[in-house]
Order: structure tokens, then sequence, then C-alpha cells
């Protein structure tokens, strides 16, 4: 039994920051994002007779330890919902640079999700494999569908109403990512955000300041207004950071070169230009700009930035 599937990263512009279950990602608020073009991950999945374990290979290498434990917990919840036995080979081959701050795990369990299920030919509809990437990593379930993308917190223990729908094209989005530093980060995401909604005096204003964030947001997309989404991602990502750095001990992932980039936003904008910021678990920035724009954020940023990356709008799940 053999899928596969590729899948692109995406952005959060409503970011997802903590779970109330942990075992199958379900978070506590609703999020938002962009898919972004051209920074995928491609996998082969077969559930091999043969095989004696799960294996994972990324970009050709063998990999053990915890990325396969993770993979190995996953395969067991998936096993078990399709009454299969035999062990997985899951091969996956992404392009996304490891430094620029962008997920990998998004792409790849969107893409581990759908080839798994076209493999044992189960529920392929892309509700359903947004629900399986979630279970994989949160962010994932927003990677199964193009453009602008809204994953619902959902109600339900069982996480069946915790998936993501598309919500707009996203159209003239362009995405400028800043690296500030490419040394790996000390604080996983997982932990931040657990640590976060553990200790943070801050979290419950989080989840208000989400749904406000949220409806703002929708508006914006209704709208057609680029400006206002932005200035809402913008927002909603310094209250992300605020809400981790009051845990304790700090969670914090911005440094002096992040906030070097965000003050040189700033004042493109002083000058007219439509860009805005947004942060996720690390020191690089990406900005938020159109295809109007982004010539002069490069140009701009290059002087203060170790490497930039610069992406349109992606297509879902293919
Ligand atoms: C997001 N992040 O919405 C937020 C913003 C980082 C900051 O989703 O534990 O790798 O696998 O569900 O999805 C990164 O967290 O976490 C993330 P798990 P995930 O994009």
């Amino acid at each position: 039994m053999r899928g596969q599937a590729k899948a692109n990263t995406n952005i959060a512009l409503i970011k997802y920051w903590g779970k109330r279950q942990k075992e199958l990602n379900l978070p506590v608020t609703d999020s938002l994002s962009v898919t972004l073009d051209g920074l995928s991950t491609s996998v082969e999945a077969v559930f091999d007779k043969a095989a004696v374990h799960d294996s994972l290979r990324i970009n050709g290498a063998i990999v053990e330890g915890a990325a396969l434990q993770r993979l190995t917990q996953w395969l067991d919840g998936f096993r078990q919902a399709h009454q299969v036995k035999e062990f997985c080979l899951v091969n996956t081959q992404s392009n996304i640079p490891i430094s620029a701050g962008l997920a990998s795990s998004a792409s790849s369990y969107a893409a581990i999700a759908g080839a798994c299920l076209r493999a044992v030919a189960g529920d392929v509809s892309s509700e359903n494999i947004s629900r399986w990437a979630r279970r994989g990593s949160g962010s994932a379930s927003r990677s199964v569908f193009g453009g602008l993308v809204v994953w619902q917190a959902g109600e339900a223990a069982d996480g069946s109403d915790s998936y993501a729908t598309p919500l707009g094209a996203g159209e003239g989005i362009v995405v400028v990512a800043a690296v500030v530093s490419d040394k790996p980060k000390s604080i996983s995401s997982r932990e931040g955000m657990n640590r976060t909604v553990e200790t943070s005096p801050l979290y419950p204003g989080w989840a208000t300041t989400v749904s406000r964030d949220m409806a703002a947001a929708r508006a914006a997309i209704k709208a057609g207004d680029l400006k206002l989404l932005f200035e809402v991602a913008e927002h909603n990502a310094f209250a992300m950071h605020a809400t981790a750095l009051a845990a304790r001990p700090a969670v914090r992932y911005l440094q002096a070169g992040s906030f070097a980039i965000i003050d040189e936003v700033k004042r493109l904008r002083s000058e007219g230009a439509l860009a805005y910021v947004t942060m996720d678990a690390g020191p690089n920035v990406k900005v938020l700009t159109t295809s109007d724009y982004a010539d002069v954020v490069m140009e701009r940023l290059t002087p203060i930035s170790k490497k930039l990356f610069r992406c349109g709008v992606g297509e879902g799940l293919t």
C-alpha cells in the first residue's frame, strides 16, 4: 500500500499558541494562515508487510530519535483508526531552508497525512486529511489548503470538529522572510506554547485577543483590505510574543536583530509602503507585503538580514 502527497508550508497571520489537549493537538483558539508558494515537502508512504518497524527518511537520510518517535506515535493512532497492521516507510523530500524560520513540520505532516490516507484508501477528503495532519503538528492542518486558511479550534473531545477550511485566495500577498539567526531555537514551539498556557498570567487575555483578531481579519478579508489584514496580523504576533514573555521562565524568541528588522519595516511604512511584520517561535521576521512593495522591502532589509526569502501565495495539497 503506497501513497504520495505534496504540501506547501504556511505562515500564521493569527497565531495558534496553546493547546486544550496535547495528544490530539487540539488548540485553545482558531488560527488563520497564508499558504506559501514553493516551500514544500513531498512524501511517499509505504505500508510494507516485510517491514519490522516504522522508518523515516528525510532528504535521503535515515532519521531516528525524537522525530521517528513522534512519527511512530502518529502512525500508531493512524493504524488503529484504519485497521492497518503493517509498519510504514515514510520518505520525505523538502526544499524548505532550515535556517529560514519557516516551519517544515506544517508541510511535512500535511503531506504525511495525505500520503498515508491515499495509501490505505481512507477518507481522502481535504477535511479529513486536515484532521490527521493536525494530529501530527497543529499548524499542518492549515497546509492542506491553499491561499488564506482558517483552522477552527472546535469543541469536540475527539477533535472531529478541529480542522482547517479555506477562506479566500489571498491574492497579491507576498511574504518576505528575513533571517536573523540560523542557530537552532532554544525553546521548541511545542514546549514554548505549553509553558505559556501553564504559567503566563496573560494567557486568558490571549484567547480574548484571538477571537477579536479573527473577527477583524475575517472582515478585512471579506472587504479585500490587505492593509487592515496585515495590521491585525502584526498586532496578533506582538500579542503572542508578549503572552509568551510573561511565562515563567520567560519564553523569549525575539532578538536584537529581530527588532532591527521590525524598526526598518516601520520606517518603510512611514514612507508609504504596505509592509507589516509577523514573528513565530524564533527570531526571524516575516514581512507581510504585496508585489508592489516586495522589491523595496528586499532592498531595505538586505543589509540587516543574514538572508531573505520571498514567497507568493501557494496552493493546497497535491
Ligand atoms: C502557528 N506556531 O500558528 C504558530 C505560531 C508557531 C508560532 O504552529 O505542537 O509545530 O506540532 O502542534 O504546529 C508551531 O507549532 O506545534 C506553530 P505542534 P506546531 O503557526
